[in-house]
């Protein structure tokens, strides 16, 4: 088992993660989930990994960029190292037991529960009365998608602890309200030097690949040229690297891209400071870049050419869903019974 990870002991250790088809990956799925959905998968974890195209649709998506956001996805996830033999991998969309389980939940949790949802703060902004309820009912999905296989821990970015929490909460209050231990109490794993990689133009946002400005971020897809660039303009502070991570206290940027070079190269913060400390930004920059590349363009390159087989990539989704289903029809059955719905 990965450091910091528990089990609760009347469960079987299981992972559950996903991803929305939103948009083209980032760097931030990237090292704050795919590459440590991969890790898990090879610590001997059983693994199950999702497109969550129900929760794209939250907002609005154009139907076939969905489509080929969806199988990029697909490749993204085979290209970091998912390996459809050993983990399963699907489409959310194709196991209908999660939007049946999610209803179940929608009527366990609380709209106060909701209503204090960052995200939900954040994505709905100022215009609540015309965000769609699917948008707001979001956490109640993400829940079922976790809890339809009883999954014991989820790995996560940090901006999904809230969300985890929530998910700790339908189930806490299901076993409650039915008297029995029926859902695992969920663990998130947010471990690693970037658990929250944040926007390149911005060191208080974080990188998301639905930001309107691509200088903020790094895509999967982005070739060696793309990258170099978009390191080099990113927003940093005039004064040289600091020999010890206290030094990146307020100077986000500068703790952001540390963050990032430790993430891609596998070590920890205090090392890399070890060895680039003293160094100004324009000799770090080209350090930076360089690793960039090397680590992401065997990715992208293994994107594009799985993005050229689409019907090898639905015949693994199709299968990855038959065994999802396998695994989740049985708890929504109980569910269900418990609930008193059927039996
Ligand atoms: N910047 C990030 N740093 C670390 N982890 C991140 N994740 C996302 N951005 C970062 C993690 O990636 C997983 C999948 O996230 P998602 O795409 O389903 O939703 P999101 O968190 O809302 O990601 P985006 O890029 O910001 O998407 P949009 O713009 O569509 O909302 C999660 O584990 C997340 O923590």
């Amino acid at each position: 088992m990965s450091e910091g990870v528990q089990s609760s002991p009347a469960f079987t250790p299981r992972v559950f993660s996903g991803i929305q088809p939103s948009g083209g990956l980032t760097l931030g799925n990237y090292l704050g989930a795919m590459k440590r959905f991969a890790e898990m998968q090879n610590h001997g974890f059983e693994t199950l990994y999702c497109m969550v195209d129900m929760h794209a649709i939250t907002v609005w998506q154009d139907p076939d960029a969905l489509r080929r956001q969806t199988r990029e996805l697909a490749a993204g996830y085979l290209a970091s190292g998912i390996d459809p033999s050993r983990s399963i991998l699907f489409k959310q969309s194709q196991v209908a037991e999660h939007a049946q389980l999610a209803w179940v939940f929608n009527c366990v949790a609380r709209m106060g529960w909701m209503k204090r949802m960052t995200q939900w703060k954040d994505k709905a902004g100022k215009n609540q009365e015309n965000a769609s309820l699917g948008l707001f009912a979001y956490p109640a999905l993400m829940a079922a998608d976790i809890l339809v296989y009883h999954a014991t821990h989820v790995p996560v970015g940090e901006d999904q602890k809230q969300h985890l929490e929530l998910t700790r909460d339908i189930a806490t209050k299901f076993n409650h309200d039915f008297g029995q231990e029926f859902f695992p109490i969920t663990e998130p794993v947010i471990e690693g030097a970037a658990t929250r990689v944040m926007s390149l133009r911005d060191g208080s946002k974080k990188m998301s690949k639905s930001d309107p400005s691509d200088a903020s971020r790094i895509n999967m897809t982005d070739n060696a040229d793309a990258i170099a660039q978009k390191i080099r303009k990113a927003k940093t502070d005039p004064d040289a690297l600091p020999s010890e991570a206290k030094g990146l206290d307020d100077r986000p940027e500068a703790r952001n891209l540390v963050n990032i070079y430790a993430a891609l190269s596998g070590q920890s913060v205090d090392d890399v400071l070890r060895e680039v400390g003293g160094k100004p930004f324009s000799e770090f920059k080209p350090m930076l870049s360089d690793l960039a590349v090397d680590k992401l363009s065997p990715i992208s390159s293994e994107m594009a050419r799985l993005m050229r087989q689409p019907d090898e990539i639905d015949a693994i989704l199709s299968d990855g869903a038959e065994r999802a289903r396998l695994i989740a029809a049985p708890i929504l059955k109980r569910t269900y019974e418990i609930v008193g719905m059927t039996g």
